[in-house]
């Protein structure tokens, strides 16, 4: 490489290495979605068509970085989870964040199309859809280093319970509104002080909803992740839920030994093979990671 004079300026850079031996989550989130979701006639309050949009960039991430193990979707954000041990791209918290937001968003923008077709109608509707450079979306990012499997799932079960609570009221909100022909300010009214089970007999008793009802993916958000077929897992048990929920979900598979050069390389390849999911299910109770230790080991 050749040196120049000019060569010194490098030594202003400063490289954050996140912390050794976390797991590492990177969360992005939607820059102005609310404004976005209106301009774009996203439905209120979930928009299947963009939900699955979200799912679809994400799924494009967990494909593109082996290293994520596990990545939770609601809203216009998603977590993604890296592997304790990692050592993409030598922990540079700058060149993770910003590759996991650069290829989120590609994909989102790559794949608007599919997911919202353009409508056969004409006019307004049709417009609607139709991704523009008025409104391009755009995503921030963050990492956060979680040193515990306890901080990592109370992590994950933080954004299932704010997905929960919020889709109750959205969807209770969205009822008063435009069933109940209320005005917005009057169902905000409405709501004041309200606990979730005044909320769940709103709907009942009022508009005959069953909340529980309501689609798994607006009440309980996505979850992308790697499905090992578990032939070759002997210590995991390939059948069923009931003989393994009574495993300790602590049991020490999330060591941090040093693993050799081919152990790694056998588990990126792995990795590649892996079905890449997307489910919309509880992570908050212990059963979902009790079936798949290697979300916490992150060996497959
Ligand atoms: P930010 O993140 O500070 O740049 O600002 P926003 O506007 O993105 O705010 P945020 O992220 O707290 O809230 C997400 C917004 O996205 C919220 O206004 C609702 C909207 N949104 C997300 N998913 C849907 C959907 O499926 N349907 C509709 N109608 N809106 C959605
Ligand atoms: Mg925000
Ligand atoms: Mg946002
Ligand atoms: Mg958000
Ligand atoms: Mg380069």
């Amino acid at each position: 490489m050749a040196n120049s004079k000019y060569e010194y300026v490098r030594n202003f850079e400063r490289d954050e290495i996140l912390l050794p031996n976390t797991w590492i989550v990177v969360r992005i989130d939607g820059r102005g979605f609310h404004k976005l979701s209106s301009y774009y006639g996203f439905r209120k309050p979930n928009d299947p068509r963009a939900l699955r949009l979200m799912n679809r960039a994400a799924t494009h991430v967990v494909l593109a970085i082996p290293e994520i193990t596990i990545a939770y979707g609601v809203s216009d954000e998603y977590s993604f989870v890296l592997q304790r041990d990692t050592t993409l791209f030598d922990r540079r918290k700058d060149k993770i964040v910003t590759t996991v937001v650069s290829s989120f968003t590609a994909a989102y923008v790559f794949e608007w199309n599919e997911c919202f077709p353009q409508e056969a109608a004409t006019g307004s509707q049709a417009e609607g859809t139709t991704l523009n450079t008025e409104m391009l979306p755009t995503f921030d990012g963050r990492a956060v280093c979680y040193p515990s499997w306890e901080n990592l799932r109370d992590y994950l079960s933080w954004r299932q319970v704010d997905c929960h609570i919020n889709n109750l009221y959205n969807t209770t909100f969205w009822a008063l509104v435009q069933q109940g022909g209320m005005t917005q300010t009057a169902a905000e009214e409405h709501l004041k002080g309200t606990v979730s089970s005044d909320k769940n007999e709103i709907l009942w008793s009022r508009f005959g909803v069953n909340y529980n009802n309501e689609p798994e993916m607006y009440r309980k958000g996505s979850v992308v992740f790697r499905e090992y077929a578990l032939e070759d897992e002997a210590s995991t048990g390939k059948d069923g839920k009931e003989g393994m929920a009574a495993d300790d979900p602590g049991v020490g598979t999330a060591t941090s030994d040093p693993i050799s050069k081919r152990q790694a390389d056998k588990i990126r390849k792995a990795r590649r093979k892996a079905k890449v999911v997307t489910e919309h299910i509880d992570i908050i109770r212990d059963e979902f990671w009790v079936q798949r230790p290697w979300l916490r080991s992150g060996k497959p």
